[in-house]
């Protein structure tokens, strides 16, 4: 039985496998630039993190209709439970829908087509949390959360994602300042590829409850000491790291010094489609790679739950 588990960084978009990708492009006469699912899996050799995004907004192009979304949240879910998935926070991109004329409400609708199934169907809870594409302007994202205002009882949070270096968080202030007085929770992706600074910029200037990524404040001894003093919890992607090169090797990723050093970590998969693997997978390859105890293991667990956003009265919170 895999330990029971919450995935706190997972970008619904980044679940999109080549099989379906194929089963959609027919269904909506999109052509891929790719004959097969073979050809199409070869191009996943990734130099850094825009490389990666090319081609994760290229195949969004067979995401079209609200049963596209479900389908695709579906079948993220069922992957999810049969690696010890209980409780998911999903990542959406609507600014990448919208940009192709598929609207907000078919985005949204779609997936909650599927999460609202989630627990009767596969066992897990959900959260959606909507995330701003950083290289598209601050004035883009306050337009987003405008066109978001009518599911906002679906939405619980907002994030920052797409290219960091070059879009520090402060760019970003205004929306999260409107996010947060419309209840919204806050996270967002920093030190991935970008600097510490912009961890605490994120904090400061985003207030942002969660740190998505946050690798690179072990940069910054300060940092950790405020991290570890705060209690803020960083989403780890350990096999994204490798696939994107943030670290050169799964056994020198500095997951265990980063639990040595007090931070809240907690391990999640990022884009599973493409970086080789789903939650189970990535708690897989540190236990193997990185020759972490069962106890660590069970403290990232357990991590993962006091993480998320679940309320304190919700069933695996209590795990
Ligand atoms: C992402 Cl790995 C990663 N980093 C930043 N933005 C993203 N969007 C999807 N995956
Ligand atoms: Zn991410």
């Amino acid at each position: 039985m895999p330990l029971p588990k919450a995935e706190l960084h997972l970008h619904i978009e980044g679940t999109l496998e080549p099989e379906l990708a194929f089963e959609l492009a027919a269904r909506n006469r999109v052509t891929l630039p790719y004959a097969s699912t073979d050809e199409l899996r070869e191009a996943y050799r990734f130099e850094d993190l825009q490389s990666f995004l090319d081609l994760y907004y290229a195949l969004m192009a067979v995401l079209r209709t609200e049963r596209d979304f479900e389908d695709l949240a579906d079948a993220y879910l069922a992957r999810a439970a049969a690696q010890g998935v209980r409780h998911a926070e999903i990542f959406f991109d609507p600014q990448a829908h919208l940009a192709r004329g598929v609207a907000m409400g078919t985005v949204v609708e779609g997936l909650w087509r599927a999460l609202a199934r989630g627990r009767a169907d596969h066992g897990v809870s959900t959260r959606l949390i909507m995330c701003f594409l950083r290289d598209e302007s601050a004035e883009s994202a306050l337009a987003t959360l405008e066109l978001a205002k009518p599911y906002l009882d679906r939405i619980t949070g907002i994030g920052l994602d797409s290219a960091e270096v070059g879009h520090p968080p402060a760019k970003f202030r205004e929306v999260y300042e409107a996010a947060a007085a419309l209840g919204l929770r806050r996270v967002a992706h920093a030190g991935e590829e970008g600097p510490p600074q912009y961890i605490t910029e994120a904090l400061d200037v985003l207030g942002v409850e969660r740190v998505d990524h946050g690798l690179r404040c072990m940069e910054d001894p300060a940092l950790v000491e405020r991290l570890v003093r705060e209690r803020i919890p960083l989403t780890l992607c350990p096999l994204s790291n490798v696939r994107l090169r943030a670290v050169d090797t799964l056994a020198g990723h500095p997951l265990p010094a980063m639990l040595d050093a007090g931070l809240l970590c907690t391990v999640n998969s990022d884009d599973p489609a493409y970086f080789g693997g789903y939650a189970g997978d990535n708690f897989d390859a540190v236990r193997r790679e990185l020759g972490l105890t069962d106890e660590r293991l069970r403290e990232l667990a357990r991590n993962s739950f006091l993480a998320s956003f679940l309320e304190d009265d919700e069933e695996w919170r209590a795990r």
